[in-house]
């Protein structure tokens, strides 16, 4: 159908219907109060301006195309703002848990698209956390025990991997979630499968510490575990549930493009650290990290009317410094070891806090 033919179709259409065929939305979702008001504007301006593309209504701001306006956006917050980590914001976060850290250790989220350098990342971080199980810090703060759970789709690939590649967590500490469908299925919309591996491991860390003839690495430590859980990769959509996962790493890398950052989606505006990894590609592949940093940060903004306009951060500043408004950003090489202090510290810092506030 041309475009005027098209125009004049749509005017001639019940408003549902002309919702549906020109913004895609579905029947159910058109009964929000939000879809409603998307289609009051819609369907006025569609038929005030019947001549025009009716794509293209309303303008930037007035339409379909205003990620405000969007329905399918259902964080409080809404769309591309980030929600910094804060005490209050964690208590909140933390009160709602159904499990105490005992019977569910402090579960980091760890997610990403295929390819990325989740398990990577997870293999690093297990051999500077699992070796320092049952050791303090110089300021007398204690490391927690380490499990770590991965997802695959039809396999245990990830979690045969990190058995092999490292001596300092016994096999029994890393559990496979096969999910048999989507990935992102077992980590956002039915996280029983690993929620019940998070709370098997939690209890066989248990057992394993009242128990003296365990092995060397049985974790004597009072502390409630730690659990890394890396999500099976996946595409931008894919974000963990927070009935999971009480922190959230979402890695991405700079072989996908310099443009990833800016297509946004929750992982990567919602995440509590986004890890930009693969860095020593970067002149490899052309991706300039500075306007990765300058996406990263307008889409992990706090939401200020300037940053949504996209003028706040400018094109040239250093890619190494957040703009101070913005949700954390760290660009990373696991491979070359680049930023795994910072992760690590980042991990370290949450989890002691969650744990000190949940007994205070
Ligand atoms: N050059 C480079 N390669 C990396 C880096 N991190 C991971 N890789 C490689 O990227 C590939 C995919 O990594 P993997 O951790 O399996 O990705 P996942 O699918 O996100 O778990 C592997 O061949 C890794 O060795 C990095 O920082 N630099
Ligand atoms: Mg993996």
């Amino acid at each position: 159908m041309n475009l005027a033919r098209r125009s004049s179709f749509l005017a001639t259409m019940s408003p549902l219907t002309v919702t549906e065929a020109t913004a895609g939305l579905s029947l159910s979702s058109a009964h929000s109060a939000n879809n409603h008001k998307l289609f009051e504007n819609f369907s006025s301006h569609a038929k005030k301006k019947s001549h025009q593309n009716p794509w293209k209504i309303g303008g930037r701001n007035n339409s379909i195309y205003n990620p405000s306006r969007r329905s399918h956006y259902s964080y409080a917050d809404g769309p591309g703002k980030h929600s910094p980590f804060s005490d209050e914001a964690a208590m909140e976060r933390y009160s709602k848990r159904l499990q105490t850290w005992d019977e569910r250790g402090f579960t980091v989220g760890i997610g990403g698209p295929v390819g990325s350098g989740k398990t990577a990342l997870v293999l690093a971080l297990i051999k500077r956390l699992a070796s320092k199980t049952n050791t303090t810090t110089t300021t007398g703060e204690e490391y927690p025990p380490l499990a770590v759970v991965t997802n695959d789709i039809f396999t245990q690939e990830d979690a045969q991997f990190l058995w092999k590649n490292q001596d300092v967590l016994s096999s029994d500490y890393i559990k496979a979630v096969e999910t048999g469908g989507c990935p992102h299925a077992a980590i956002r919309e039915d996280v029983s499968a690993n929620l019940t591996a998070c709370e098997d491991l939690t209890r066989y860390l248990q057992k394993t510490k009242s128990k003296s003839a365990a092995g060397a690495d049985a974790p004597s430590s009072s502390l409630p575990p730690l659990i890394l859980c890396e999500s099976g990769g996946d595409n931008l959509a894919a974000n963990f549930s927070s009935e999971l996962a009480d922190l959230t790493l979402y890695v991405i890398d700079v072989a996908g493009g310099d443009k990833v950052p800016r297509k946004g989606g929750p992982g990567i505006t919602q995440s509590d650290l986004l890890v930009i990894n693969k860095i020593d590609l970067a002149d490899a592949v052309g991706a300039d990290l500075g306007v990765m940093r300058r996406d990263a940060d307008r889409m992990r903004s706090s939401g200020s009317k300037e940053e949504e306009d996209g003028v706040a951060h400018s094109h040239d500043h250093d890619h190494n410094t957040a703009a101070p408004t913005s949700g954390p950003t760290v660009f990373a090489s696991v491979k070359n070891e680049t930023a795994l202090d910072d992760i690590e510290e980042y991990i370290l810092d949450k989890y002691r806090k969650a744990v000190a506030l949940s007994s205070s």
